[in-house]
């Protein structure tokens, strides 16, 4: 009954332009037997976002027993919270989000908890005072991914003979407040500490994008060229501050230039990866659709989940790159 009173909602919703459409899509039609996901992504700030976006509408379908509602938050977490209230009041059966930053999501998620709507937290992690506030985590181990990265930078020096020289660091972070971001960004520091000759002569914030990365390292360049690494935290900002930097005439490439590291391993990053532009890629998975598909219909069976689930993820660099393993990428 709960399912034909959302599928009512939405229809009614959708008929008085209560969310526009490009926001809010209603697939699949009302029927007794669908299960109806309120689904809230972050935004389509980035080649990842797209593909997570694709994974969950393919995962969540008609197709496979969903009507899904779904609300692009346009990287604002305030977006996230009234889509997440309307799911609650459309009566769905269960909400996933990823959340845009980690704070800010306790009062809601209790206006969740009330309702009785079972919670998929995706992709980013929320800091939680009440553990009971969702029933399952499905993403990616950012300090991990950092921590990946680090190693393989040290790694690299000391082939390079270049353990005892200086490094300067340019970090490009990602939106601040993500779980994607403060992991990261915590890595680096962390291998800062733990190599004294490595120096982050600065430190922005490109908010995962391939527009403010290159606007942000083009300011940092006016500042200085004497730049050993850059660490972005996607590969939109990679993009962005490679641009930057070949525009300012310094070349990247990781034995004659600037090293760049990045994060995703999209497609896209990958051929930079292959061209020896970006020398490291961090893989961070978006093919989450199906890990969601299968928890929820674990629960529907009443069978036990696991609650906190961190997808394997790997790592390219520009000499195990290669054209085969870009085109059998998914995403
Ligand atoms: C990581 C995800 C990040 C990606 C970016 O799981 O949250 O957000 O690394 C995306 O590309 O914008």
């Amino acid at each position: 009954m709960r399912k034909l009173f959302a599928a009512f909602l939405c229809i009614i919703m959708l008929f008085l332009g209560g969310c526009t459409k490009e926001e809010q899509s209603v697939s699949g039609t009302p029927e007794d037997n669908l299960i109806v996901v309120g689904f809230s992504q972050v935004g389509a700030e980035s080649e990842w976002r797209v593909a997570n976006t694709e994974s969950m509408k393919s995962a969540l379908s008609e197709e496979n027993g969903y009507m899904l509602i779904f609300d692009n938050a346009r990287q604002e977490q305030e977006n996230q919270i009234r889509a997440i209230r309307m799911f609650i009041q459309q009566g769905v059966d269960y909400i996933v989000f990823s959340p845009n930053v980690e704070t800010g999501w306790n009062s809601i998620l209790l206006e969740a908890k009330e309702a009785d709507i079972p919670v998929i937290v995706i992709d980013r992690y929320i800091e939680q005072q009440d553990r009971d506030l969702f029933t399952a985590f499905i993403g990616a181990d950012f300090y991990k991914e950092g921590e990946i990265a680090a190693n393989w930078l040290a790694d690299f020096l000391k082939k390079r003979g270049r353990s005892e020289e200086p490094i300067r660091i340019v970090h490009i972070q990602g939106t601040i407040g993500s779980s994607a971001q403060i992991g990261r960004t915590a890595a680096l520091e962390e291998a800062v500490r733990r190599h004294p000759n490595w120096e982050i002569v600065a430190q922005e914030c490109g908010d995962f994008t391939r527009a403010k990365s290159y606007e942000v390292m083009s300011s940092i360049l006016k500042q200085t060229k004497d730049i050993d690494v850059v660490y972005c935290e996607n590969d939109g900002e990679a993009l962005g501050a490679i641009d930057a930097m070949e525009e300012a005439g310094l070349q990247c490439d990781p034995y004659s230039g600037v090293i760049v590291i990045s994060f995703d391993a999209t497609r896209l990053g990958l051929e930079y990866t292959l061209a020896r532009k970006i020398a490291l890629n961090v893989e961070c998975n978006p093919l989450q659709g199906p890990y969601v598909d299968e928890t929820i219909k674990k629960l529907e069976r009443g069978e036990p989940i696991e609650r906190i689930r961190y997808i394997d993820e790997t790592y390219f660099d520009f000499t195990s790159i290669t054209r085969e393993i870009i085109d059998s990428r998914k995403y």
